[in-house]
């Protein structure tokens, strides 16, 4: 490293961390705040990178997927959300078997890997509805791969199926279900759990159905919602956690952190997180989960153009294609169209010098990598 870099990093208080990385020695809490409080994002997306590299040396993730929520109905009430629709509402809806076909169908031009599937907590939909959804899309897209269902809907089916979470884990992998997504996780703060989403799951709760996911040999992504009302002590905490769970289970795949979305919600006088403020997150994701193999920009929330610094910040996967996403708006407009083109995702990543690697919903790579553009190889390609 040039005297300059080094020089730079101990005037942001950054060296020691720079040292513990070069060390290979975990970071902890007071780390993390000081990453949060230093003006010197550049340092910290330098530290980030090195994580990044030695992880996933110059590869990016992304996927060709579609985005099914089949239901908006929830009884959750969260203030952050914008998507739900109470009991009674008109503009509540719940996707038939045959519309969920439908959507899926109007893609058969497209080699979908990955369909994600995340909805409201309606406790009006039977158990069969659940496995019926994932044998749907078996059935309309032979081979791709259902990521489907947070933590809090899994509760929510356990509830209905009325038989232990493990029963239910096994049926829903026997329809089909591949892995889980990673929302609902928010901030594990009792205190943002009492202020934004009372009604919904607590932290424990969170982390016993992600034990048991993992347990059960389903692997899983993990989120952090941010932007809104937590304090940077409660996101170190939330990461620290992770970690710990990680450490217990080894069964997240990546972790995603979420840029909250004021519009529409009950924290609409809330500001539109910065770019700034959203690679410092993707930067501190990747710093404090070192046990995670993956960490991504999702682009619905941080922008295109954010999402693609994000690969020198600390991120290695994009997410993917999309093509219609309910649960925030797109920037600038009313719709839920949102969508990257695979040759407009190869652009972005190829424009940063890094090696895309198109993946499906586990990590596998679609097409071998090629070894000649990897930083060092690629260590990590099957993580
Ligand atoms: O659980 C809700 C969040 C999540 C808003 O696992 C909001 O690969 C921002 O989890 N502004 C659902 N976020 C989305 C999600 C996800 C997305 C992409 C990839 C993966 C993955 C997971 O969205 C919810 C909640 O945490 N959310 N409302 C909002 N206004």
């Amino acid at each position: 490293m040039s005297r300059l870099m080094e020089s730079r990093l101990a005037a942001s208080g950054l060296d020691k961390i720079y040292h513990k990385i070069l060390d290979g020695v975990r970071l902890d809490a007071c780390d993390g705040l000081a990453l949060y409080q230093t003006p010197d994002l550049t340092s910290v997306g330098f530290l980030a990178n090195l994580v990044r590299e030695r992880m996933s040396d110059n590869l990016t993730y992304f996927v060709r997927n579609l985005h099914i929520n089949y239901t908006n109905i929830c009884n959750k009430g969260c203030k952050f959300c914008s998507f739900y629709a109470p009991a009674g509402d008109p503009r509540g809806y719940v996707l038939s078997i045959q519309e969920i076909q439908d959507q899926i169908r109007k893609h058969d031009d497209v080699p979908i890997r990955e369909i994600h599937i995340v909805a409201g907590i309606n406790p009006k939909l039977p158990y069969e509805y659940y496995l019926d959804v994932i044998r749907a899309v078996k059935d309309a897209r032979p081979g791709v791969q259902v990521k489907a269902f947070t933590m809090i809907e899994l509760a929510q089916i356990q509830r209905v199926a009325n038989k232990p979470i493990d029963e239910v884990l096994a049926d829903l992998k026997t329809a089909g279900l591949d892995c889980c997504p990673g929302g609902g996780a928010e901030v594990f703060s009792d205190r943002v759990h009492e202020e934004l989403f009372r009604a919904k799951l607590d932290n424990e709760g969170w982390f016993d159905v992600a034990r048991s996911v993992h347990r059960a040999g389903i692997r899983s992504n993990v989120t952090m919602l941010y932007g809104h009302i937590e304090t940077v002590e409660e996101k170190v905490a939330h990461l620290l956690h992770i970690r710990d769970l990680q450490d217990e289970t080894g069964g997240f795949m990546c972790c995603v952190p979420l840029a909250f979305d004021p519009v529409g919600t009950e924290l609409s006088h809330l500001p539109v997180t910065t770019g700034y403020a959203n690679l410092r997150e993707i930067a501190i994701a990747r710093l404090l989960l070192d046990n995670i193999p993956h960490v991504k920009a999702f682009w619905i929330m941080t922008t295109p153009a954010v999402a693609q610094l994000a690969l020198w910040y600390g991120a290695d996967d994009l997410d993917g294609t999309v093509t219609h996403y309910e649960i925030t708006h797109a920037l600038g407009d009313n719709s839920h169209h949102q969508e990257l083109r695979h040759d407009q995702l190869l652009a972005m990543i190829r424009e940063t010098a890094r090696q895309p690697v198109e993946r499906d919903a586990l990590y596998n790579a679609v097409t071998p990598i090629p070894l000649s553009t990897a930083v060092r190889g690629p260590k990590r390609a099957n993580a």
